[in-house]
């Protein structure tokens, strides 16, 4: 078995449309353990860390915007294969096209939003999540 932790990030689309609850029971009954949970409001240093690699696309301006709109929920979480178990949970990154049964699928509302309001974060490899970990836990 193959313990791992990741960084999962409710954004503030979905802790806005009150989707937390329901996207926690997701993750719940899906079998991972919550190890540390938190509302933040991160502050333009740490969203250019956490995006550093998006840095010049032409979304990461209205990306970094839009994570400092609101609160997020930074979540720590554990369990067997999680950083792609929850990238598979959460579904691909444009709601208009996650499947249903996912995170984004679900719950992504395809009313032109702009893609960078699809609900969650999660780390996408070992490498990620340990700096992710770093960067909204310390
Ligand atoms: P993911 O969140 O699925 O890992 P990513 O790391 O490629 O996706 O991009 C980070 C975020 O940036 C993503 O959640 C939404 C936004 N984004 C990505 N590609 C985009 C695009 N082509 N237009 C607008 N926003 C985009
Ligand atoms: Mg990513």
């Amino acid at each position: 078995m193959a313990t791992e932790q990741t960084l999962v990030l409710v954004k503030p689309d979905g802790v806005a449309r009150g989707l937390t609850g329901a996207i926690l029971a997701r993750i719940e009954a899906k079998g991972y353990s919550l190890v540390d949970i938190k509302l933040v409001e991160p502050d333009r240093e740490v969203l250019e860390k956490h995006y550093a690699e998006h840095a010049g696309k032409p979304f990461y301006e209205p990306l970094v915007e839009f994570m400092m709109s609101g609160p997020s929920v930074a979540i720590r979480l554990a369990g067997n294969r999680v950083i792609e178990g929850f990238r598979s949970l959460a579904g691909t990154t444009d709601p208009t096209t996650a499947a249903p049964g996912t995170i984004r699928g679900d719950l992504g509302r395809d009313w032109g939003l702009p893609v960078q309001q699809n609900l969650v974060h999660g780390s996408d490899s070992a490498e990620s999540a340990a700096r992710e970990l770093g960067i909204w836990f310390g």
